[in-house]
């Protein structure tokens, strides 16, 4: 299975928190990394004020099912300190199932595509990094996507 993984962080050194959990992801057992976007600065979107994000997104092929893949992702969330405030509140980090191949999960744990993926610039234009000819279960594809997105806010880094 192809999985696309969304990657951010907005506390405690956000851009060490993103390349610590690719090392991490590349790490995990029966997942091999494939690609991986470059680093972005992004603004907060969420309630009040807060730090900008480091986003970005990987893309690993994997032998987990789609819950032991959120398992494992969670272990690592874990792992860096993450405190649940308040949703959509500040994070050491977190990672989000953007896509696995094609498929449609609608379970209470888990929901694929991201809801948020088509509306989101720091997942989309990271995504195009990594694969600029994907399209959705639905048909839309990436580049339509990026087209209806401004990069408002977005900054690749160096
Ligand atoms: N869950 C369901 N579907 C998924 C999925 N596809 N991937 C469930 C991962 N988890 C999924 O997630 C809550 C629950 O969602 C999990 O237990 C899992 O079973 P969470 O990460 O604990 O909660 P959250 O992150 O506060 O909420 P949510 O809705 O996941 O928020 P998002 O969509 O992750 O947004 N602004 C910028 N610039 N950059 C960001 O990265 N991120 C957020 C968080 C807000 N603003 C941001 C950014
Ligand atoms: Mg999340």
């Amino acid at each position: 299975m192809l999985a696309y993984i969304g990657l951010g962080s907005n506390l405690e050194n956000p851009r060490a928190q993103v390349e610590l959990a690719f090392t991490e992801l590349a790490a995990l057992p029966d997942c091999e990394l494939v690609a991986r976007s470059a680093l972005y600065g992004s603004t907060a979107v969420g309630p009040g004020e807060q730090p900008d994000y480091v986003n970005a997104a990987a893309l690993l092929q994997t032998e987990l099912t789609p819950l032991a893949l959120l398992d494992a992702l969670q272990a690592i969330e874990q792992s860096h300190r993450r405190v649940r405030i308040e949703h959509w509140g500040p994070r050491t980090l977190d990672l989000d199932i953007l896509l696995l191949d094609q498929q449609t999960i609608e379970s209470e744990r888990l929901k694929v595509p991201h809801p948020y993926l088509t509306q989101r610039n720091f997942v989309l234009y990271p995504l195009a990094d990594i694969a600029p000819e994907l399209h959705l279960p639905d048909g839309r594809n990436l580049q339509e996507l990026i087209a209806l997105c401004p990069r408002d806010g977005l900054a690749r880094l160096e």
